[in-house]
């Protein structure tokens, strides 16, 4: 696929300086396009949708178009209180007006604005980062909080609902006959399924909590990881939140936990020595002042004692998707080499146990 070629079927002014390949999703394939004019530069995010996740893409462009109209009427009425100047990605349609494009081989293609002067990490850099990833995703739980639920469609049903992945994990053992295999030939991969065992019981944590109506859903990001929250590159402030086609109805537990999952793990997630994944209460110490000064706005005492369960379980939940991704044969995270997802299942696992033992701790932080 010539990608300076496909680009020309967005409306973009002036001429292409360059498109390359950016940033290092799991999911879809993104790229940074380059165009300037005599007096301008414009800097633009093109992907490739990854259809087999998101059917539908007319459904995620439509909820990006409602969030945005939401969150800069809302941000335009806060301006007051706001210390910074908060950005959104902006869809750029193609020449014909649509929200995407759908290239010969019936790929879907979209592209949306960058967020200018400002710089993703995939590690955490400083306990002050991790601050500021914490103001950021407060605040943006908080643009999001009054956002009319039908306004926005769920892309992906059952996203982040722990119990289902475990049967869809006992699906792939039960009817794939590689995956059994894969299981009973490694030491290590039987070693993993007996942790997923010793779990099974806590996994419907949050899901009792919202079916006996002590949490409540709201709307949630999906994927706040570290990579995810842009920071100024002037004033080291956090200035966006990006990646939102998870968008949906959910606990905000989920965003919170999975934001320390990625956040106060500076060994990242494909970390090759496992000693040095661990969790970095420092780090969960500081992201945590940020999050819940945003949060007090919206957080009851019943939502903070779930806290601690949403980062364990958020870990767990992810390492399960990795190792059932592999005992599959890798057909929803893309891969470089062959054992990425059991390795990438490994590290979570590890940091699953992290959490477990800085239990007291983190239950104390949370709490207050
Ligand atoms: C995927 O594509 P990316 O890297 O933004 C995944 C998340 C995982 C994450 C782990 C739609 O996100 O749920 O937490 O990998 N997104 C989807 O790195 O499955
Ligand atoms: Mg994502």
């Amino acid at each position: 696929m010539d990608l300076s070629q496909l680009i020309q079927n967005f409306d973009i002014g002036g001429r292409l300086v360059t498109v390359m390949p950016t940033g290092n999703g799991n999911v879809n394939d993104t790229y940074l396009a380059i165009f300037r004019n005599t007096f301008e530069e414009y800097q633009v995010i093109m992907q490739r949708i990854n259809s087999k996740v998101f059917p539908d893409p007319s459904l995620i462009m439509k909820n990006l178009r409602e969030v945005t109209a939401h969150v800069h009427a809302k941000l335009d009425k806060d301006s007051g209180r706001a210390d910074r100047v908060w950005q959104m990605p902006q869809i750029v349609k193609t020449r014909d007006g649509n929200d995407f494009f759908i290239d010969d081989e019936g790929a879907v293609w979209r592209v949306i604005t960058k967020i200018p002067s400002a710089t993703a990490f995939d590690e955490t850099q400083s306990l002050e980062h991790a601050r500021e990833c914490g103001t950021v995703l407060g605040y943006f739980h908080w643009l999001l909080s009054d956002i009319e639920e039908n306004k926005i469609a769920d892309p992906l049903p059952g996203f982040h609902i722990t119990p289902l992945y475990l049967s869809r994990y006992d699906e792939v053992i039960e009817n794939v006959p590689e995956a059994k295999e894969r299981l009973f030939s490694s030491m290590e991969a039987r070693r993993m399924s007996a942790f997923v065992e010793k779990r099974r019981e806590f996994s419907t944590v949050l899901q009792k909590a919202l079916l006996c109506g002590e949490l409540e859903k709201r709307m949630m990001h999906g994927d706040p990881k570290v990579n995810n929250i842009m920071i100024d590159d002037f004033t080291g402030k956090g200035s966006a939140m990006i990646d939102l086609d998870t968008i949906s109805p959910g606990l905000v537990h989920y965003d919170f936990g999975d934001a320390i999952r990625s956040i106060c793990n500076p060994a990242g997630e494909e970390e090759p020595d496992l000693r040095k994944v661990v969790l970095d209460f420092e780090l969960c110490e500081a992201f945590c002042s940020g999050y819940l000064e945003q949060a007090e706005m919206f957080m009851s005492d019943i939502d903070k004692v779930y806290l601690f369960d949403s980062v364990r379980l958020i870990t767990f939940e992810l390492g399960l998707r990795f190792f059932r991704d592999y005992l599959a044969g890798n057909v929803y995270f893309k891969t470089t080499y062959s054992d990425q997802n059991l390795h990438r299942a490994r590290v979570q696992f590890k940091l699953c146990e992290s959490i477990e033992v800085r239990e007291n701790m983190m239950r104390k932080l949370f709490c207050g």
